[in-house]
């Protein structure tokens, strides 16, 4: 069948909207009707080229949520009309790492879904017999797309698609930094670098952990306000200080933060986070891509004195078992989505996504379908 997808045919260049052919699923695979996708910095990453693993042509997108249409030969776990949300994590839960009960990365399928293809090697999308490589498993800037099985999470029907495709990556990932990843114990010191789609959602998981500081850091002074109404209790422009970041936070904190997280994706401000967290204890989570030969370096003295390096991905969440739940965390009001979510356009107008992106002006832009 034709689907309407955002096409990048090239790095760098703006996605064209075209129709492509999406094969029905195969054993094991679901197709799903995408509804609502919003765009994050790691769909940009990869669009800009900086992506080691980026391949073009390609349907990017990973932050969605929709109905399963159609369920391929011996699918178990969700029947067509159940509403999902995308996993770029999936969670077989028979793998090495589901098992290991240390980690969400799960390996099932992630060697193939690097390559851009479903785990049997081949892609459901094409132009004109010509294939199109699928992007983090997902693909959600198409309105149809086809996932394994276990890369979808079944969701409550009444939960709004255009709110809850959040929680496919950036809700998910931020508020599961803090509460999963490092979890973090009431009364903390918190210190968060970036405070766009991630970062704001790092500072409500802050604050569900009951933190006593929470220290945003941002070059874009307009993010001050929503910072302070998501739980931020003291802003740093580093354009705005005299003198030495790190030494700006370390008393600002008394002493340095018990945890930092970086939502960047910068390494200079990687060693900046790990460097402004409390001797013997600071704990620092790197959320932040960065691009194809950066590198992050730091003394060895800051990791002897007993400050730790963590990394992040997907918020450290179990997609199928976590998702669900953080799903109903949102309806019964425990988090806060709606005003994160600033900008709406139709797939049409894509690319303004980006834009906007990069003029600091959304936090997310949310792609509905018609
Ligand atoms: P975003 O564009 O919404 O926000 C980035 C923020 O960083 C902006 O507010 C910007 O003003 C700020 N910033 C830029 N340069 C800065 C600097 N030098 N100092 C302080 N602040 C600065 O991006 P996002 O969607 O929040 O994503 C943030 C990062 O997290 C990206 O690298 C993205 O790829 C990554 N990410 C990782 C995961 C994961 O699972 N690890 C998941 C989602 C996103
Ligand atoms: N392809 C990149 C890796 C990018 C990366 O680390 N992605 C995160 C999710 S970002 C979501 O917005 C992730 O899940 N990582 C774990 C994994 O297995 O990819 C690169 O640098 O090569
Ligand atoms: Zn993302």
């Amino acid at each position: 069948m034709k689907t309407r997808a955002a096409v990048a045919f090239a790095a760098g260049e703006p996605l064209s909207i075209v129709d492509v052919d999406v094969q029905g699923p195969r054993p094991g695979e679901v197709m799903v009707e995408v509804r609502a996708t919003g765009v994050c910095h790691t769909d940009e990453f990869t669009r800009s080229g900086a992506d080691p693993e980026g391949l073009f042509p390609a349907i990017f997108g990973h932050e969605g949520a929709g109905v399963v249409v159609e369920v391929g030969a011996g699918v178990t776990s969700v029947v067509p009309g159940d509403h999902v949300i995308l996993l770029y994590t999936p969670e077989c839960r028979a793998c090495k790492s589901c098992l290991s009960r240390k980690t969400n990365l799960c390996t099932a399928i992630r060697a193939t879904q690097g390559k851009g293809l479903m785990p049997d090697g081949t892609s459901r999308f094409s132009i004109d017999g010509k294939p199109i490589h699928h992007y983090m498993g997902c693909s959600s800037f198409a309105h149809h797309t086809v996932l394994p099985e276990i890369a979808v999470a079944k969701v409550r029907k009444d939960a709004p698609f255009d709110k809850i495709c959040y929680i496919g990556c950036g809700v998910t990932t931020g508020i599961g930094a803090v509460l999963f990843t490092a979890d973090v114990e009431a009364g903390a010191n918190v210190v968060v670098f970036g405070l766009g789609g991630i970062g704001l959602n790092v500072i409500q998981g802050a604050r569900m952990a009951a933190a006593n500081m929470i220290v945003g850091v941002d070059i874009n002074p307009a993010r001050e306000a929503l910072g302070r109404r998501f739980g931020m209790t003291h802003f740093v422009d580093p354009r705005a200080i005299k003198g030495d970041l790190v030494a700006h936070l370390v008393e600002l904190t008394g002493g340095g933060a018990d945890y930092s997280f970086e939502c960047v994706g910068d390494v200079t401000l990687m060693r900046q986070a790990l460097e402004c967290c409390h001797r013997g204890w600071g704990q620092s989570i790197i959320i932040g891509v960065a691009g194809a030969g950066k590198e992050i370096s730091t003394r060895p003295f800051q990791l002897v004195t007993g400050r730790v390096w963590k990394g992040t991905a997907f918020g450290g969440a179990r997609g199928r078992t976590d998702v669900p739940k953080i799903v109903d965390w949102y309806m019964d009001g425990r988090i806060q989505i709606d005003e994160l979510i600033t900008h709406k356009l139709p797939l049409a107008r894509i690319n303004e996504a980006f834009d906007l992106m990069h003029a600091g002006t959304s936090i997310r832009t949310v792609i509905e379908f018609d």
